[in-house]
């Protein structure tokens, strides 16, 4: 098959259509290219190399790392400080902001990231991904970049993506016009176009979530969850389960599927309702693509788009897929919570 669009000609592109651009973001977004291609690389290979197991360490989040992990991290710091593009950079191995090493350039955007989502799947084969967000300094360019920068709603997002590393390596990403899919041509080391504005369909018939925490469950989202499964509910057609526990994975399937994905609340300690997915790495990357591409994300109550941040690595639940699916979820909710 010939070489189609690649996603630097995609970029360029979108860069021409903004007169302003000075080029900076579209070094930024290669550097994500690039790394992509380095983990990749060492996903790919991890099944061959002594790559697999334990790193020994536990990252902020009380998580063993994995060495891929690590190697995922390191990428994407290196490249992403390289471009000269960045201030500061927020990963989710890592607990505080990134201080960009002195003999680059400090640029007006700032990355979250997490390296290597699904790590835990690695020795099993399993789709993981690596997932970005990207905002604009909010500080003077003089000053060193901080948690003002840091802590701003998805909404600020000028850009978001993730890379899934499954059967093929696709890159998928949004700048606010659309969303667009690139699958990587390991014989010439080229992401090219493969799906050009992805839009989810507005209903959908696949479900994901954890049955295992049913127990921990609201009252809402076991209604739903019992209404999704309950054979006389007369639905037009009738639900199927699919769950797989990485989460670039589950969503990159019902994006293109359509569907609903899941990870409420826990209310284990029902005080403290926790939800589990990071807001400003997996979330909002996540509902900023879904509402380009048609859908809708919210944590049952508001939208997770509007969430006004208060700590890098917050957790926040998340339920995110077709419009219509996500709408029903919510009146669930509305109704539980009277
Ligand atoms: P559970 C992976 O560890 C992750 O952060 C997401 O990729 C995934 O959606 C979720 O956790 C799975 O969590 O509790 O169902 O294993």
């Amino acid at each position: 098959m010939d070489i189609g669009i690649t996603i630097f000609n995609h970029i360029l592109l979108n860069q021409k259509l903004n007169p302003g651009a000075t080029g900076a973001f579209t070094r930024l977004l290669m550097a994500i290219v690039v790394a992509a291609k380095v983990i990749q690389r060492d996903v790919a290979k991890a099944g061959l190399v002594d790559v697999l197991g334990r790193a020994g360490g536990i990252n902020v989040q009380g998580e063993e790392v994995q060495k891929l992990d690590e190697i995922a991290n390191e990428a994407l710091k290196r490249l992403l400080s390289a471009s000269g593009e960045v201030c500061t950079l927020i990963s989710e191995e890592e607990a505080d902001l990134i201080e960009i090493p002195r003999q680059y350039n400090r640029g007006n955007y700032l990355v979250h990231f997490d390296p290597l989502d699904g790590s835990s799947n690695i020795d099993a084969n399993v789709s993981i991904g690596t997932i970005f967000s990207i905002y604009r300094r909010v500080t003077p360019p003089e000053m060193d970049a901080d948690l003002k920068d840091a802590l701003q709603p998805g909404l600020r997002q000028v850009a978001a993506g993730y890379v899934v590393y499954g059967s093929s390596c696709m890159l998928v990403y949004s700048t606010g016009s659309g969303v667009h899919g690139f699958t990587l041509d390991p014989t010439v080391g080229e992401f090219i176009l493969s799906h050009p504005n992805i839009q989810v369909p507005t209903k959908g018939k696949i479900y994901s979530i954890n049955e295992g925490n049913y127990g921990y469950w609201d009252e809402g989202t076991r209604n739903y969850i019992e209404w999704l499964k309950d054979p006389n509910a007369n639905h037009p057609k009738p639900y199927t389960a699919r769950y797989i526990g990485s989460l670039v994975a589950d969503f990159h399937r019902n994006l293109l599927y359509g569907g609903i994905f899941l990870y409420p609340a826990d209310l284990r300690d029902p005080l403290k309702p926790k939800g589990k997915l990071r807001l400003m790495c997996e979330a909002n990357p996540m509902s900023f693509i879904m509402e380009q591409a048609g859908g809708l994300a919210t944590t049952g109550t508001e939208r997770v788009l509007e969430i006004q941040p208060t700590e890098i690595h917050q957790r926040v639940p998340l339920i995110i897929g077709s419009h219509d699916d996500v709408k029903l979820y919510q009146d669930f909710i509305a109704k539980a919570n009277g």
